[in-house]
């Protein structure tokens, strides 16, 4: 499964592990590579396109660790990317409040429906359940009979009637289930070679009928970008919950999988790999990402870095705080990171105590641009000492920032203020402090 995107993938991060450090040449030449990698893996264009400005744009901003190599740091960075298109956590199926739960199996013909069914009938019975299998596809004379062997296999019981009656089949089989305590329900249903107006019908019919609590669209994942095609067209009629992908244990080259989350904004809940009604597994986007990569030891090496790189970073910070050498342009690095994290009265709202201070007060993120414009018009040596900064300079940063001598002034002023406040405030936290001296600065 992927392997041939799997190897592209591995190519790319060797060329880059024998450069010294990341610049924004080797950048683009990886993201390059990967793009089309991804392309000949037949992922969605627009995906493959988003996929790589994201990568691209992650790299750029990331810190260099130097206890790690570049292309190690990098394939930590494709890695979570790749989990984030794939859905980043694994999702469940929504049980009932009220057994039974009512599980609708829908797709196109020879998608993997009925062997999904009996497999997500052993799983379920794994987990204690007990399930019911309908037979709802009543137009094939063999389709009752595949899935009623099948289900011999795993000895769940399977309802069917005499009656070519999809919608009847299906409601009698709740009732069936109701009566005989069965706290699942699972439907197999009739799939056509195209997407047809019949078959949607006859699903919406179903769906009505017996108001699932979970609808999931199986479809082959060898199918590549048709697959992700079919899953619009049947979402915009049926919206289901979620997706089964089949056939992965194939030779498929993995676009489907890794656009169709992207498309369709639903997740993947299942992967299907093998025709036998055991080989059913819940799928975990960042396990998937893993094996695509093949590389799942230098992702836990890059994440362990970088925490204890940012625990280094934490400590230095307050080491600087405590010995009155935070500098402009310390403070410059924390609003890069405070930025990333999302908008200031969001962060301050997740700051215990000063949440409460800062709970009335209008936060605009607006005001760091000028703060960030004046710093950034700085040399290296004048943030590090403001002191530096006589008439002469401060207007050449004023017309560098586009502001005015006196704002760089005030931020000057602001920012001594700040750094006194900081001092007295060790015992909160990193960002509590800089959310309070962010308050002072921005003047509200
Ligand atoms: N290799 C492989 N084969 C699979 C998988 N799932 C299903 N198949 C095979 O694909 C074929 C079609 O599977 P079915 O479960 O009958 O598909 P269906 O969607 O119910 O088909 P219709 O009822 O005709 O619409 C069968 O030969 C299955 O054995 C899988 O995960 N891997
Ligand atoms: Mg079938």
């Amino acid at each position: 499964m992927f392997d041939d995107l799997s190897s592209k993938l591995q190519s790319t991060f060797k060329s880059l592990s024998g450069q010294s450090k990341i610049t924004e040449l080797n950048i683009a030449e990886a993201v390059r590579e990967i793009r089309r990698a991804l392309l000949d893996a037949d992922v969605n264009y627009e995906v493959a396109r988003e996929f790589t400005k994201k990568v691209k744009d992650e790299a750029l901003e990331a810190n260099v660790i130097t206890s790690v190599s570049p292309g190690q740091q990098f394939t930590k960075i494709v890695y979570d990317e790749l989990t984030s298109i794939l859905g980043q956590t694994q999702e469940d199926i929504r049980f009932a409040a009220t057994p039974p739960t009512v599980i609708l199996i829908c797709g196109l013909q020879g998608s993997g429906k009925t062997t999904f069914a009996g497999k997500l009938g052993k799983f379920l019975k794994s987990k204690g359940r007990n399930p019911l299998l309908a037979a709802a596809d009543v137009y094939r004379p063999a389709a009752v009979e595949q899935l009623k062997t099948l289900a011999g296999q795993i000895e769940v019981p399977v309802y069917s009637i005499e009656e070519k009656d999809a919608v009847r089949t299906a409601k009698e089989a709740l009732q069936h289930a109701k009566q005989n305590a069965h706290d699942v329900l699972i439907i197999d249903t009739a799939g056509r070679l195209h997407v047809d107006e019949k078959m949607m019908k006859e699903v919406a019919e179903i769906k009505a009928a017996v108001q699932p609590n979970e609808i999931l669209f199986v479809v082959d994942s060898m199918t590549g970008q048709d697959a992700v095609n079919t899953a619009k067209e049947f979402d915009a009629t049926i919206d289901f919950d979620g997706v089964v992908l089949t056939k992965l244990d194939g030779d498929t080259r993995g676009g489907a999988a890794l656009s169709i989350r992207n498309v369709v904004d639903k997740p993947i809940k299942f992967i299907s790999m093998g025709e036998k009604v055991d080989s059913l597994t819940p799928f975990f986007p960042d396990r998937m990402a893993q094996r695509i990569l093949g590389m799942g030891d230098v992702v836990s090496l890059v994440e362990k870095a970088q925490q204890e790189f940012d625990e280094d970073e934490a400590q230095k910070l307050q080491k600087k705080i405590k010995s009155d050498k935070f500098d402009l342009e310390d403070f410059y690095s924390q609003i890069q990171q405070i930025k990333k994290m999302g908008s200031l009265q969001d962060l301050a709202g997740m700051i215990p105590g000063v949440s409460q201070k800062l709970k009335d007060t209008e936060i605009d993120d607006n005001a760091l641009v000028p703060i960030e414009a004046i710093i950034s018009s700085m040399t290296p040596d004048e943030r590090r000492d403001p002191n530096l900064l006589n008439a002469g300079r401060k207007r050449r940063i004023a017309n560098g920032s586009g502001t005015s001598v006196r704002a760089v002034n005030d931020l000057l002023k602001q920012f001594s203020q700040m750094k006194k406040m900081m001092k007295t405030m060790t015992k909160m936290g990193k960002m509590g402090r800089a959310m309070q001296g962010l308050k002072n600065l921005t003047g509200k």
